[in-house]
């Protein structure tokens, strides 16, 4: 009986310890901000990552004159960025991919034909 007793104490430890937070571990969705920089011709950094349902914050300087951008694919209309201004832009990451913005108000020759493009990568959450 007090073998039973001891062995079933162990099996409870070992479910609270290693099971359950496998089963309730659903990665909870984080807020993710970044501090870029809209410049002729590139926004810096030009590369960001985040996971699948994260909430996505940009903040936006213009070094130089009135840049835009406008994250489509996540609903959001076009903002200005301008100078010594910061500029808010805020969505949920909510579908896996690259997606890659360019500047989104004429901003010199190099907006039609140099501008290099800010890529979002947004990851599937680890299974
Ligand atoms: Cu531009």
């Amino acid at each position: 009986m007090k073998k039973l007793l001891v062995v079933s104490s162990i099996l409870v430890v070992v479910i609270f310890a290693f099971v359950l937070p496998v089963f309730t571990q659903t990665e909870t969705p984080e807020t993710k901000v970044f501090e870029l920089t809209a410049e002729k011709y590139k926004f810096e950094p030009s590369h960001i990552t985040v996971n699948k349902g994260d909430k996505v914050v940009l903040k936006i300087k213009s070094k130089d004159t009135t840049h835009g951008i406008t994250v489509s694919d996540f609903g959001q209309k076009r903002a200005l960025i301008n100078k010594d201004e910061v500029t808010t832009v805020e969505f949920v990451a909510d579908k896996a991919g690259i997606f890659e913005y360019r500047c989104a108000k004429f901003c010199g020759w190099g907006h039609l034909f140099g501008f290099e493009k800010l890529k979002i990568e947004i990851k599937e959450k680890a299974a």
